[in-house]
């Protein structure tokens, strides 16, 4: 019965996972292709949420494999400081071409959450570099993930995340309260209507601790960890509007949002909201080299480049920030995005997917759903006293009838690969359909 019996399960300390209960039941994948994953004891699975949302063409994609192992076989590694590599500015060059105009320079990192702790820090360096020294504050938002760094747990808002880890907390945070409120907003499709006024939260924020105090704000322009958290109609314009009033800097942090998640290059162009500041990660390898970094506006890198020319401008970056192995994934991951439309793709798919996911109102246990971009949320009533006991029933279901599911808490949340079909995210659906009326 259990196809791992061979393997020695004891020394690997699995992440954000109940390592217990895995152990006891243990869930090896052994191969992907296109949408779909296959697993040691043999079930074939479709990959609702594309990896960890970082998989957006799909597993064992040719043409990026072809270029990795061209890279590998030229150049494998070389070092990052004092020395570059012709496809690391190619990709910066790229990745500044995708993003809102204005925000143009680019740095590079191995994750998001070494891309959020970079991109605090750049934006307190800037504000210390032009002076304004008092500028120490970060705010946040409730239910904000931000990664696993000292900063990004520090500015994110996901208790779980937070609690055994208080000591090592920023001490200058503050958050804004989260948007979600399903009184309001139960069973919207894309951007709910009410919450808007939740921005002016910022201002009060301001009239508290003083403008000057305050350095940065950041937030997920959808929040995705949170269980697809749509921005209100209205509420990211306000954010963006406070922030240019008080010298505060915007970040938005796009590890799930960029490379066309929400059916355009990123979550600013969509909003139609343009920050100072984004984060990026995960979809722009196609998951399959670890790489992320920060894209600035032009100004505010420029800000650094003052003082003698041969000294070092920010004292920061990583053994494998503009790795050759993860910048060729990069490059070949947007030659295939640029050629084939994915983008525009995603887009064509957000309907296709709304309409699916919503037909699963009324389904037993379904308390809300809802969705943006290639992105969508369903969310279960708890089982009494067993929270999160049928969300991961859903999903064990879920393996036995073809689909992958993400859950956290209640929530269960699926961003297909855009290489899906229309027939596929049907498919998945009414899979999900299927289990949600076995489960109790
Ligand atoms: N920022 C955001 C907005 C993220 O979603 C990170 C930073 C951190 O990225 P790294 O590469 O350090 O993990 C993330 C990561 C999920 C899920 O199921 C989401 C993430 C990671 C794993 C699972 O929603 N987001």
């Amino acid at each position: 019965m259990n196809a791992a019996a061979n393997l020695d399960l004891t020394s690997y300390w699995m992440p954000f996972t109940h390592n217990r209960y895995f152990k006891q039941r243990p869930k090896l994948v052994t191969s992907g292709a296109g949408a779909y994953l296959t697993l040691m004891d043999g079930r074939r699975v479709f990959d609702c949420l594309s990896g960890l949302w970082c998989t957006p063409l799909g597993h064992s994609q040719s043409e990026i494999a072809a270029a990795i192992q061209r890279q590998l076989a030229t150049l494998d590694y070389s070092p990052g400081f004092q020395l570059g590599h012709p496809g690391a500015f190619e990709l910066a060059t790229r990745i500044a071409r995708w993003a809102p105009p204005g925000l143009n320079r680019v740095f590079f990192t191995n994750s998001g959450s070494e891309s959020v702790d970079t991109a605090l820090k750049i934006a307190i360096a800037y504000h210390r570099l032009r002076g304004d020294t008092n500028r120490t504050r970060m705010i946040g938002r409730e239910r904000g993930y931000h990664g696993v760094g000292i900063g990004g747990i520090s500015v994110g808002g996901i208790p779980n995340n937070r609690t055994l880890f208080t000591p090592l907390l920023l001490p200058n945070v503050a958050h804004l309260p989260h948007t979600y409120n399903p009184a309001e907003m139960r069973f919207t499709k894309g951007q709910p209507v009410w919450g808007a006024h939740l921005a002016q939260e910022l201002e009060n924020l301001v009239d508290q601790y003083g403008a000057t105090t305050i350095a940065a704000v950041i937030v997920e322009p959808m929040q995705g960890s949170a269980g697809v958290i749509v921005p209100p109609r209205g509420y990211l314009e306000q954010l963006r509007a406070i922030c240019t009033k008080h010298g505060i800097l915007l970040i938005f942090d796009e590890v799930i949002t960029g490379f066309g998640r929400v059916g355009a290059n990123f979550g600013a162009q969509r909003l139609g909201v343009t920050p100072d500041i984004i984060t990026f990660a995960k979809a722009i390898t196609n998951g399959i080299i670890p790489f992320g970094g920060v894209i600035v506006r032009q100004d505010i890198h420029d800000t650094f480049m003052t003082g003698p020319a041969h000294a070092i401008e920010l004292f920061h970056g990583y053994t494998y920030s503009g790795h050759p192995v993860a910048c060729a994934a990069g490059n070949a991951t947007l030659d295939v995005m640029e050629k084939t439309g994915t983008v525009t793709r995603a887009a064509e798919l957000e309907k296709v997917l709304e309409d699916a996911i919503h037909s699963l109102r009324g389904e037993p246990h379904v308390a809300d759903i809802r969705n943006f971009g290639l992105a969508a949320a369903v969310e279960l009533t708890p089982r009494e006293n067993q929270p999160g006991h049928r969300s991961l029933q859903v999903f064990e279901k879920g393996l036995d009838a073809g689909i992958l599911l993400r859950f956290t808490g209640e929530t269960l949340a699926v961003a297909p690969p855009f290489i899906a079909t229309p027939e596929e995210i049907r498919a998945m659906v009414e899979a999900l359909r299927r289990v949600l009326r076995e489960v109790e």
